[in-house]
């Protein structure tokens, strides 16, 4: 129905003008051709000059109505130490742009008014004019200079790499179809090697697990820490198409290139809850960030830094958001604190991921802390529990030389976070129980479990541990934990666990 309607509004609006036309020509030859056009010229000229000026008026109008959505000002004035330099170089820009803009603007209609038809007028020929020419040639040219020396000069600012010794945190930024996958370095503050060689479904990054400063690496989840007045240096990369690592906020934005690592440094200067206190100064922040549910939280309480890529990179393009907090820097340790390497708690002698880990069956010194922390609670759980299953915890990461009962050297982390615990929970009884898969004869695996029992107990004794306290047992291959069919199963049955003799209040060990 509507289509119709349109149709024959187009029909008629159509005819009206074709009859328009008809009347004007009959006039024209009643008047007399030169009349009508003098009266024409005059019409479009006064028309152009009213244009000008309502054009130029609601330019500035809707400029100053929506000052508050440009970068720069108001709520968008920068978040970073850097933003402030590239916001004063579009101002300048703006500024000599903005000139050329509202002079040509007038000239074109003023002229088209001056110099409208009348009778008998010609126009003038210039041939040449040297004034005019200098006039021209140089005022551009001293203006493209002042825009192009600026210009430089924020670039070579913007773009100042780390120095050498200077201190600053890295981060890792590597863009894919559809999702950022930042890295932050552990505790030893450098991320470790990449090999694209070694990509996995299970090691994203192909992150070289050869390297030890890999060890410690993070892969936070979606909300992403930062503190506030420290460098950050972002290395940026794209592991299919490009993409664009981009924080409005702080004026961060470069390609992510397949192939080709870029970075950018800058320094976040305004926490996420000062930006937000500033926000609320603005009638806009004080809506209501669901307009379905007007009482609910404002939109200014809401506000978090976000990471875009801002690059069209495919249909899943809008979902690559990650949101940064800008915190003190006590808060951004808490956060490092709290978060997991992903080689110690997604790959290292993870089942199944054998062949991605180079260090398979070795204890790392990085992994003390987390050892500590899983043996602790653990103790703590048997101690405190009345249940006969819960008091058995499996040593994860004591091995023993091949066929022998002898301890290799890097057993001694979890040993000796097992003698910490002894020291500090002085009633505490324990049986070291020594188990073997079903491989070979059943008579000499009793005998190494026993074997292996007693040197887990002799280990801690020559640690200071009363013998009293240690009991040592060996069952062979009599209590599989699995089965013996696959490696896989055999090598839980290869282990020793720890029985939790007595029943001990579970306070803080
Ligand atoms: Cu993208």
């Amino acid at each position: 129905m509507t289509a119709i309607i349109i149709l024959l509004c187009v029909i008629l609006i159509s005819i009206v003008l074709v009859q328009i036309g008809k009347v004007t020509e009959l006039t024209a030859q009643i008047k007399g051709e030169q009349e009508v056009m003098k009266d024409n010229s005059k019409w479009n000229a006064g028309l152009g000059l009213v244009f000008m000026v309502v054009f130029l008026v609601a330019v500035f109008i809707s400029a100053y109505d929506y000052r508050n959505v440009m970068l720069g000002y108001g709520p968008l004035t920068s978040a970073s130490a850097h933003g402030a330099v590239l916001d004063s170089l579009f101002n300048v820009t703006l500024f000599f742009t903005g000139i050329v803009f509202v002079l040509t603007h007038i000239a074109l209609f003023w002229f088209a008014f001056k110099y409208r038809y009348k009778p008998g007028r010609k126009a003038a020929f210039i041939s040449h004019d040297n004034r005019l020419e200098i006039w021209w040639t140089a005022i551009p040219a001293v203006v493209m200079a002042i825009l192009v020396v600026r210009g430089l000069n924020a670039w070579n600012t913007v773009m100042a790499d780390v120095k050498e010794g200077e201190d600053y945190l890295e981060i890792e930024a590597t863009g894919q179809q559809f999702n950022w996958i930042i890295r932050y370095p552990g505790p030893d503050g450098k991320l470790g090697a990449r090999n694209y060689k070694l990509t996995s479904a299970n090691n994203q990054l192909g992150q070289d697990f050869k390297d030890s400063k890999n060890w410690d690496d993070i892969l936070p989840g979606q909300e992403l820490y930062l503190p506030v007045g420290k460098k950050v240096r972002v290395r940026i990369t794209a592991k299919d198409v490009l993409h664009n690592f981009y924080l409005p906020h702080f004026r961060v934005k470069m390609d992510a290139v397949p192939g080709m690592p870029t970075y950018f440094v800058f320094t976040p200067v305004k926490t996420t809850t000062e930006m937000r206190q500033e926000l609320k100064k603005f009638p806009e922040f004080n809506e209501p960030y669901d307009p379905a549910d007007p009482t609910g939280p404002k939109r200014w309480e809401k506000f978090d830094y976000e990471l875009a890529c801002a690059e069209l990179c495919g249909k899943g393009h809008y979902s690559m958001r990650r949101i940064f907090k800008v915190v003190s820097q006590e808060e951004y340790d808490t956060w490092l604190k709290k978060q997991e390497s992903f080689y110690l708690t997604q790959i290292h002698n993870k089942d199944g991921k054998e062949n991605e880990d180079p260090n398979w069956d070795v204890t790392l010194p990085v992994e003390s802390a987390m050892i500590k922390k899983e043996l602790t609670e653990a103790v703590s759980a048997a101690a405190g529990s009345d249940e006969p299953s819960a008091k058995a915890i499996r040593l994860d990461h004591i091995h023993f030389e091949t066929g022998a009962a002898a301890l290799t050297a890097d057993s001694k982390y979890e040993l000796d976070v097992l003698v910490d615990i002894l020291n500090q929970y002085t009633t505490l009884s324990i049986s070291l129980e020594g188990h073997t898969d079903n491989v070979g004869d059943a008579a000499a695996n009793l005998e190494l479990s026993k074997q292996r029992a007693s040197s887990v107990v002799s280990y801690l004794t020559s640690r200071g541990i009363a013998a009293a306290r240690l009991r040592s047992n060996g069952w062979g291959d009599a209590v599989p934990a699995a089965s013996n069919d696959k490696a896989d199963g055999r090598r839980k049955n290869r282990r020793v666990e720890v029985k939790v003799l007595n029943k001990v209040a579970a306070a803080a060990i």
